[in-house]
């Protein structure tokens, strides 16, 4: 007779139709999301979630840095949960499947046991963390830094957006300030479900990754200072031109990254010139350098090359410089064990697997630092992510949520 529960699955049709209705808020231009943390938009998806987590028999918790909890009970409450979690929050030109489908797919696994009258021994609470993107209010992963001591919450209060606008005021006018003190919470062990974002599990044919490390991060914010003029007349050797340091700094990271080859990236996404005009040569240039690499020597290499030639190529052009981090974590080894406990969830299931280092930042990478935690991924249709054409099929996101399920049903003990 098949253990209780090895035979439940999730609905793999009613996961996709809450992604699907989760998708029309805060949408994007191009079929996906902007769903931006803390806007009206972030307030109205976190409404509909409270309202399907109630809806699934939980009571809702929040903390003061708008970390969403949902708890289902468990028989005895006095246990440390098992967590889910991911982020609800997305990138300006995001897709519904990056954060939404750790969130949403843990909701099916809560609405998949209270049909099935299953109960487990340590309750179960999913998380829905606050700004996890960073591209609003930086660094990504704030609150659950937050969360795990990384930050103080005066520090990511004090954040602001590029308006001027602070996070802390922001939460309060979306009405998501919680009575929690944040980082109160204790965890028994906490799962991850997310997209991979990669090539590399469809690539393979592969179902399910096994997210063993993820890679380590540096956001190092430039701040370029040259002279306004006129581009027409003003003679090419008289020029203090920050955008044209920008681009030289911007082909160094590039080059940076190379050189460290395999397992490195580099690029700078977000870059502004000023006054940003057709006719003015560019006197101040800010943009933020992201490099990343699973291996600590390597991110360590790329950081220190880059803060020795940038200055460099700011002094060749006579251009003011400024370099400040905003955004750091080290290469992460999740939970070996939780690790397992995945891979037997996707053998039982019968879904291919191989093991797989994250190669974006997630919520995980800092729960980790206070709880054994781990990350499942499925695959995403030619490794797109961070993109409105961001997809993924029915088939893997479900795939991914079973494996979710039968994963914390292990660590949350069936009772029956
Ligand atoms: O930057 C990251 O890797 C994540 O998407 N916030
Ligand atoms: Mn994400
Ligand atoms: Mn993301």
């Amino acid at each position: 007779m098949a253990a209780t529960g090895a035979n439940l699955r999730i609905s793999g049709e009613r996961l996709w139709d809450s992604l699907m209705e989760m998708a029309q808020v805060g949408p994007g231009i191009a079929g996906g999301n902007n769903r931006q943390t803390l806007t009206d938009a972030d307030a109205e998806g976190r409404r509909l979630f409270q309202r399907w987590c109630e809806d699934a028999g939980c009571t809702m918790g929040l903390d003061t840095m708008g970390n969403m909890f949902a708890h289902r009970e468990g028989e005895d409450p006095s246990l440390d949960p098992v967590y889910m979690g991911s982020h609800l929050d997305t990138q300006p030109t995001g897709g519904k499947y990056d954060g939404v489908l750790g969130v949403l797919g843990g909701l099916e696994v809560l609405r998949t046991l209270g049909d099935a009258g299953i109960r487990t021994k340590r309750p179960i609470v999913l998380a829905n963390w606050t700004n996890e993107e960073g591209t609003r209010f930086a660094p990504a992963m704030l609150a659950s830094g937050v969360f795990a001591g990384i930050h103080t919450q005066d520090y990511a209060y004090g954040r602001e957006d590029a308006d001027g606008k602070r996070f802390g005021d922001e939460l309060k006018r979306i009405g998501f300030v919680g009575e929690e003190p944040v980082g109160a919470r204790r965890i028994h062990s906490m799962f991850e479900l997310h997209i991979e974002q990669g090539p590399i599990l469809e690539a393979e044919g592969k179902e399910i990754g096994v997210v063993t490390h993820g890679q380590g991060l540096w956001w190092l914010e430039v701040r370029l200072t040259g002279r306004e003029a006129h581009t027409g007349s003003t003679p090419m050797t008289m020029r203090v031109n920050a955008g044209l340091g920008m681009a030289r700094i911007i082909e160094m990271v590039h080059r940076v990254a190379m050189d460290h080859q395999p397992d490195a990236v580099g690029a700078v996404g977000q870059a502004n010139v000023w006054p940003n005009s057709r006719n003015v040569i560019p006197g101040r240039a800010v943009f933020t350098i992201d490099i990343r690499s699973p291996e600590q020597g390597k991110l360590d290499s790329m950081r220190a090359i880059i803060e020795a030639e940038a200055p460099r190529i700011a002094a060749e052009l006579g251009l003011g410089i400024e370099i400040e981090p905003v955004g750091h974590f080290d290469p992460v080894t999740f939970d070996p064990a939780l690790a397992q406990s995945v891979r037997d969830a996707a053998d039982k299931l019968g879904h291919s697997r191989r093991d797989i280092v994250s190669g974006a930042g997630h919520d995980a990478c800092w729960i980790n630092r206070v709880a054994p935690t781990v990350m499942i991924m499925c695959p995403c249709k030619d490794g797109l992510s961070h993109n409105e054409a961001e997809e993924i099929t029915p088939d893997w996101a479900a795939k991914g949520t079973d494996v979710l399920l039968h994963a914390v049903l292990e660590a949350a003990e069936i009772v029956s």
